[in-house]
């Protein structure tokens, strides 16, 4: 149906039918498990006494790949433990991998680890066809608690007596011996495409069955929406992906008259602003939400027992981070609501092979909350300060990576999040407090930033250096073009929104004629050699002392940057 894997519609490629881009394997288990983790929620917001609009269940084709890989054990166990019975995973245990069989490399009774994490479990003969139907009933009624898993023993290249049951079946080698393994499982001779009269009939019958059930969905969604407009008028929106757009949205998030803060901070007081007017907006966080302070307030909490319910606007996902990136995307696939993910944003490696994903089919739906974004956080030492990690995420395309540098910049990187269309956003906020320029009027500087880059200072003689920052490191280029009256400083909170700028904006911004340029950022330098001629950055693993210590003696301060600024030509 498309070439290679399927791939999620998107501005390259719309392939109908495809629900979920597949093939790095595992993480498909755990998208499974964001989509049912969506209809829960759609169910307990939308359904009512009178109607239930949202009922259906959840299912995922996976082999052996995806259990041995580890996002799907992450997954398995936070399915489990929120009791999404609505979820069904078919496991094709063909014993077979692609280098040799399974028995080479896998010895656990999967079965029993799916068993151990809760969920209940069916083995049964996959070719078995009436055996398959008893089995997906059964999961289907069961509404016990428990997510289904299904192993349907089989054999690869059923028919195919060169390669069958082996792993030379799994891929090219097959080809050859098609027609033969045709006719070995009783096809006729020559008709490629060959569909038997009894398929046929079976889905004629299909057809019919659910053309009426549709119509039958179509009429309860009808009387439901008649019933309760608001939550239609909410739903649809939802479906839609609409949102104020971000020019609005900027105004009606009050000023923030924040003083020395950390953007963490501020983002804490922006999301809840952002949960109001966005109500399909979730917050999730790996076991961080006490830290990257991406909690709302009000939203309650997902999930069954304590105080959970399926309405609840937050997630718990535990410390599972690449799970989390998964399952975002299957949130974000089902077509209802927009989820964000926190967690440190040194951890973004345990799951950027989800955020790569994510960037690909184009997901706008999903956004990152990464705190604690440089080497200013301090003690925990150079495990947790991240320093290629911005500028890792940087090099993705369709990601957005923000990285604000005072709580006005944040209100607009917020919105960008909730607003952009093209693909997943990555929010970089700070541990540690930050100055605020509060030189420039709140509104121009939201303005300036949904911009990617703008004018922080404008020079008060003829141009002579622009000074570029980004986060933290914009106080200090502030503090440092405070002497120079022909420094212009320019804050870059998000390189990928400015670079798709007109030309003219951008000039206007980054003058060609002025080719003394200075960028400051604590991180790696490398990325930033495209707008400047010299970087002050951090090309080398930060270590453990208080978080403005490692700053000052890793050069970003406004002192070493005036020093770099005077040994320019
Ligand atoms: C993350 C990831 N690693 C490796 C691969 C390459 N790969 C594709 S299929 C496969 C073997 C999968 O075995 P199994 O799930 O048992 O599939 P089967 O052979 O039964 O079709 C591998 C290693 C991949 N697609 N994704």
């Amino acid at each position: 149906m498309t070439p290679g894997h399927p791939e999620f519609p998107n501005s390259e490629h719309n392939t109908p039918g495809i629900e979920c881009t597949t093939g790095p394997l595992g993480q498909g288990v755990a998208n499974a498990v964001g989509f049912a983790v969506s209809e829960k929620m759609a169910a307990a917001k939308y359904n009512t006494d009178d109607h239930t609009i949202f009922d259906h269940h959840i299912f995922a084709l996976a082999g052996d790949g995806c259990f041995q890989e580890g996002v799907s054990a992450e997954a398995a166990a936070f399915a489990a433990h929120e009791k999404l019975d609505n979820l069904i995973i078919m496991y094709d245990a063909n014993e077979v991998t692609l280098d040799k069989m399974a028995e080479y490399t896998q010895s656990e009774d999967i079965l029993k680890r799916y068993e151990a994490y809760g969920w209940e479990v069916f083995d049964i003969d996959g070719h078995d066809l009436d055996a398959v139907q008893a089995a997906v009933q059964a999961a289907k009624s069961n509404n016990n608690g428990k997510p289904k898993f299904i192993k349907c023993n089989t054999i690869i290249g059923k028919g195919m007596e060169e390669t069958e049951g082996t792993n030379a079946a799994h891929g090219e080698a097959g080809v050859p011996y098609v027609d033969n393994a045709k006719k070995n499982i009783g096809l006729p001779d020559g008709e490629k495409w060959y569909v038997s009269e009894g398929t046929r009939d079976f889905f004629k019958g299909v057809q019919a069955k659910n053309k009426a059930t549709y119509d039958e969905w179509q009429n309860t969604y009808s009387a439901w929406k008649k019933a309760n407009p608001d939550m239609a008028k909410e739903l649809e929106a939802a479906i839609a992906d609409e949102t104020p757009s971000a020019e609005e949205m900027i105004k009606q998030i009050p000023a923030t008259e924040a003083s020395a803060e950390a953007t963490r901070v501020s983002g804490n007081k922006i999301i809840q602003e952002i949960a109001k007017l966005v109500p399909n907006y979730i917050s999730g966080s790996a076991d961080l939400h006490g830290s990257c302070r991406n909690y709302i307030n009000d939203g309650g909490n997902f999930g069954a027992g304590f105080d959970k319910s399926y309405a609840g606007r937050n997630l718990y996902f535990g410390i599972r981070e690449h799970a989390m990136g998964s399952i975002l995307n299957g949130i974000a696939y089902h077509g209802i609501f927009k989820a964000s993910g926190s967690t440190f944003a040194v951890f973004v490696d345990y799951f950027r092979p989800t955020i790569r994903v994510a960037a690909l089919a184009e997901l706008n739906r999903v956004s990152y909350v990464l705190t604690h974004d440089s080497i200013g956080v301090g003690e925990d030492g150079p495990t947790h300060q991240p320093v290629e990690t911005v500028s890792g995420l940087r090099v993705f395309p369709n990601l957005n990576v923000w990285r604000p540098s005072d709580a006005e910049e944040t209100v607009a990187a917020f919105v960008s999040s909730v607003t952009h269309k093209e693909g997943p956003t990555a929010l970089i906020f700070s541990r540690q407090n930050m100055d605020q320029n509060d030189a420039m009027d709140y509104m121009a500087r939201r303005e300036g930033a949904l911009k990617g880059a703008y004018v922080a200072k404008k020079e008060t003689a003829d141009l002579d250096l622009i000074i570029m920052a980004t986060g933290s490191e914009v106080q200090h280029a502030l503090k440092a073009a405070a002497d120079l009256p022909g420094a212009r400083v320019v804050s870059m909170p998000c390189m990928e929104v400015f670079e798709a700028q007109s030309d003219d904006y951008k000039e206007s911004v980054l003058p060609s004629s002025c080719t003394k340029r200075i960028a400051m950022e604590a991180g790696v330098s490398g990325l930033w050699y495209k707008y400047a001629s010299k970087v002050v950055g951090v090309d080398r693993f930060g270590f453990s002392a208080p978080g403005d210590i490692v700053m000052k003696e890793l050069g970003m301060s406004p002192e070493n940057l005036s020093a770099q600024i005077a040994s320019m030509n």
